[in-house]
């Protein structure tokens, strides 16, 4: 798929959401700072062995005191909006109880800084970083956090919610509940499927009553609330009936294991026979979860070719590698066909009123050099991938899928999880000793199609 010569600004909708997107733990640092708490993510990475060379988001590219420089480049590229997202512990660092009004401060002052430089704040209030006081006590596993995080929610949108046009409760709960519960590779590092059930409901839980708290704090006339997915495109790896039924639970897992509820009010039946004996839902759990959504964010990076489930109690299912095809540096292959076939798909079986692209894009190795007088990095791959992914989603939305925003992933290179700051996304780059920003040539080339230069 190359629709690349066909992209212009103005093929999409006029008032489309062009930005970037990042995270708190990964980018804002100031682990210690104005009262801060401790996150899963400060126990993780400091636990000996669970990141890439120790990496810890302790500094990460220094956003909480670089905040202004930063928004000041996002103006210069053009963005129009930012997803960021907020560190519950930074303003509730026992998770519950007494607020840290200095970290909802900080939040003020970027949202603040954002608007006087015309762009829209779209904040996530979930980006994996629950507070380890939380965690003590069960965390996700148990009810209590799901309702915590709709006092944390309440605290937030008080606060901001005059300001802030878009809300997105949570970010990927697959990632938390899966990848951080079944696989173990994310924190809080279990290995347990009976708990990575519990938490993908409870993480349901506590967006559904984030929702209506959120809608009723908002004052903002325009505001939209949703939640970001992430996702993949499954298809069987060869075509025997092993590969089909990978390709059914890969599917299951990433994709409906949060669709279905969040659009039917329902598990998915394909998963029936590995969770339902572990969900832990009450009386109304599941209308509270499938309240109406102004948006749904989609998080695409690749596609699935699934051959055969090798382990299904750690979620494991082994897949197949194309020859030929172009792989990034996290080994995800580069398709953007998945992205439109995806996209398809989840308008088809769920119809959200509006899909945002919340992220997309690509980690490659980059080499920071000299140019004619200043440092630049050349990023052809990554440029690529962000041109053709931008393809997918416009042929997608000529087709009718409702696609109004698009955040590429990441504005600055950062804090990659467990890969530490090993993998770069940034189409901004960060020299790590001086934390030091230099725009790749894909922020560039970015900058020039949001000004309408092709
Ligand atoms: O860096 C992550 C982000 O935090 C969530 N979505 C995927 C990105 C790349 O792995």
């Amino acid at each position: 798929m190359d629709e690349r010569k066909e992209i212009a600004r103005s093929d999409f909708p006029a008032d489309f959401a062009w930005g970037a997107a990042t995270a708190a733990y990964q980018v804002e640092g100031a682990y210690r700072d104005d009262g801060r708490g401790q996150s899963i993510w400060d126990t993780f990475s400091h636990t000996p062995g669970k990141t890439e060379n120790g990496d810890t988001g302790d500094v990460a590219v220094d956003h909480y005191h670089r905040y202004n420089e930063d928004v000041a480049l996002m103006q210069e590229l053009g963005f129009n909006a930012y997803r960021f997202s907020i560190s519950w512990p930074r303003v509730l660092p026992n998770g519950r109880g007494k607020v840290n009004h200095k970290g909802l401060d900080f939040y003020e002052r970027l949202v603040e800084s954002l608007l006087e430089k015309g762009i829209q704040p779209y904040a996530t209030l979930y980006h994996w970083d629950l507070p380890q006081a939380l965690q003590d006590k069960g965390g996700w596993k148990e009810r209590f956090t799901p309702e915590a995080f709709a006092e944390y929610t309440d605290v937030v949108s008080r606060r901001l919610g005059d300001r802030v046009k878009g809300w997105i409760t949570l970010n990927e709960p697959y990632v938390s509940a899966i990848i951080g519960h079944v696989e173990g590779r994310h924190a809080p590092g279990e290995q347990n499927m009976r708990a990575g059930i519990r938490a993908a409901h409870h993480l349901l839980l506590g967006h559904g009553l984030a929702l209506p708290v959120l809608r009723a704090n908002s004052r903002r006339a325009d505001a939209e609330f949703g939640i970001t997915l992430s996702t993949t495109y499954a298809e069987p790896g060869n075509d025997t009936q092993e590969a089909y039924e990978a390709s059914v639970i890969t599917d299951g897992f990433q994709n409906r294991l949060f669709m279905d509820p969040l659009f039917k009010g329902r598990y998915p039946d394909s998963l029936s026979k590995i969770i339902d004996q572990y969900l832990p839902i009450e009386s109304g759990d599941m209308e509270k979860i499938a309240a109406p959504l102004d948006f749904l964010g989609i998080n695409y990076y690749f596609r699935t070719l699934a051959l055969a489930v090798e382990d299904i109690s750690k979620a494991k299912i082994k897949t197949r590698r194309v020859e030929g095809a172009q792989y990034t540096e996290m080994d995800w292959e580069v398709n953007p066909e998945g992205f439109y076939n995806l996209l398809k798909m989840v308008h088809q079986d769920y119809k959200p009123a509006k899909i945002l692209i919340t992220e997309n894009g690509a980690a490659f190795p980059d080499v920071l050099e000299e140019g004619q007088g200043k440092p630049v990095v050349h990023d052809p791959d990554r440029l690529n991938y962000i041109q053709e992914h931008f393809g997918a989603a416009l042929k997608a939305s000529r087709e009718g899928v409702p696609i109004k925003g698009y955040f590429v992933w990441s504005f600055l290179d950062n804090f990659e999880w467990a890969y530490g700051f090993s993998k770069r996304f940034g189409i901004v780059y960060v020299d790590y000793p001086t934390q030091r920003r230099v725009v790749k040539d894909s922020g560039q080339w970015y900058q020039r199609f949001l000004r309408g230069e092709g």
